[in-house]
């Protein structure tokens, strides 16, 4: 395979409006800042990755900001005209910063991009992809009642959605599922709780056993894995962890505890294509299903999620919804859609969607290059 060389990086720090507040056990989100990251190597071929980050440092320590500080003091300078045989170096080059995982995954995800298209492939045969179509679930933020919710999970079922994922949290919990039950008994339900519980609500977490779930995600601390496996003891229902599982280190001692039954694979949370790779693997030689999360990217952190999901062990929907769902214009074009509740995976090189540019300069808040 041809080798690169990143002879230029453009970060372009932009601002995006979601089409509506989403809200999870640590609070609300209306807009919010994203670096975007444009590798252009020797021939003048570019590449695209996202930090998936936030404004504020509540899903994990990172934000927009952090991210952007760390790309341009090091991450960017590590790798700037340096000869890359193949991306899976990016993150060993990486190793002299300690985590900051979505600031290294935009990079290494824009990488793997011109990588693929220097090679003139589709980024998920590199990956070892095997799907030309993946499902897909929706992700709902706390609803004011639980008859809102109902509302919405009906309207996502009827648009084909495969699995619907409803956040929870303290006060914001029973009820609602009770609600979703009593009107949809058969639909494929799961929740996320975004570590708003801790072991001393045990009990109350075992009722969430009588609704017939997918899985529980996160319900403890975003750094635990003991606690959960203590909790995966006393429930019925699959525990899937997502914060807790930040490395494949993390994911190997996990598995180890039986910390949980199912894992949450986010390319941004585990620092790249790479590192997701890898833990897909160790999951499948350990039985445990996994699916692509999402952190509501632009259209470019979901070109990477719809690429990795090609792999064999995601064999359970993951949150990668069309853009639609998301943004009033996303920045790429296409954008994505899905036909009941499938995405066909672009056949195109490296993420297989274009970035539209004139999209990118009406959001942009500042540009830097190096
Ligand atoms: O925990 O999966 C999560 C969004 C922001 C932060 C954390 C999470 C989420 C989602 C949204 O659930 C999934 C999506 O992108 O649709
Ligand atoms: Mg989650």
């Amino acid at each position: 395979m041809k080798s690169i060389r990143i002879d230029k990086v453009n970060l372009h720090l932009i601002d995006v409006s979601l089409k509506a507040p989403f809200t999870t056990s640590f609070g609300t989100m209306q807009s919010k800042k994203v670096g975007i990251v444009e590798v252009v190597d020797q021939s003048g071929l570019t590449g695209w990755g996202e930090t998936v980050t936030s404004d504020e440092p509540d899903y994990n320590e990172e934000t927009t900001v952090t991210a952007v500080h760390m790309l341009e003091k090091f991450l960017i300078p590590a790798i700037l005209k340096k000869e890359i045989a193949h991306p899976d170096e990016v993150f060993d080059l990486f190793h002299f910063v300690r985590r900051n995982h979505m600031a290294k995954a935009a990079l290494e995800t824009a990488i793997w991009d011109v990588f693929a298209k220097k090679n003139e492939k589709p980024l998920h045969q590199l990956l070892g992809g095997v799907k030309e179509k993946i499902e897909v679930g929706k992700s709902i933020g706390i609803q004011p009642t639980p008859a809102h919710l109902v509302e919405k999970v009906e309207q996502y079922v009827h648009e084909g959605f495969k699995k619907i994922k409803v956040k929870i949290a303290p006060g914001a919990d029973l009820a609602y599922i009770r609600a979703v039950r009593e009107k949809l008994p058969d639909v494929p339900l799961m929740v996320d709780a975004n570590s708003a519980y801790s072991l001393q609500d045990i009990e109350h977490l075992k009722k969430l056993d009588e609704y017939n779930l997918i899985m529980i995600e996160q319900p403890l601390a975003h750094d635990d894995i003991i606690d959960h496996a203590k909790l995966q003891r006393q429930l019925q229902t699959p525990i899937c962890l997502d914060e807790s599982v930040y490395s494949f280190e993390t994911a190997k001692k996990a598995i180890e505890l039986g910390s949980g039954r199912i894992i949450n694979i986010k390319i941004g949370r585990v620092g790249g294509l790479r590192e997701a790779k890898r833990i897909h693997d160790l999951c499948q030689s350990h039985n445990i299903p996994v699916w692509c999360g999402g952190m509501l990217e632009t259209g470019i952190g979901r070109a990477h999620n719809i690429q990795i999901t090609t792999l064999p062990n995601f064999t359970i929907p993951g949150d990668t919804a069309p853009s639609q769902h998301y943004w009033d214009e996303d920045i790429i074009s296409p954008e994505v859609t899905m036909d009941h509740g499938i995405i066909k995976v672009p056949t195109g090189s490296g993420i297989g969607y274009e970035v539209d540019r004139n999209k990118l300069k009406k959001r942009l808040v500042h540009l830097a290059s190096f």
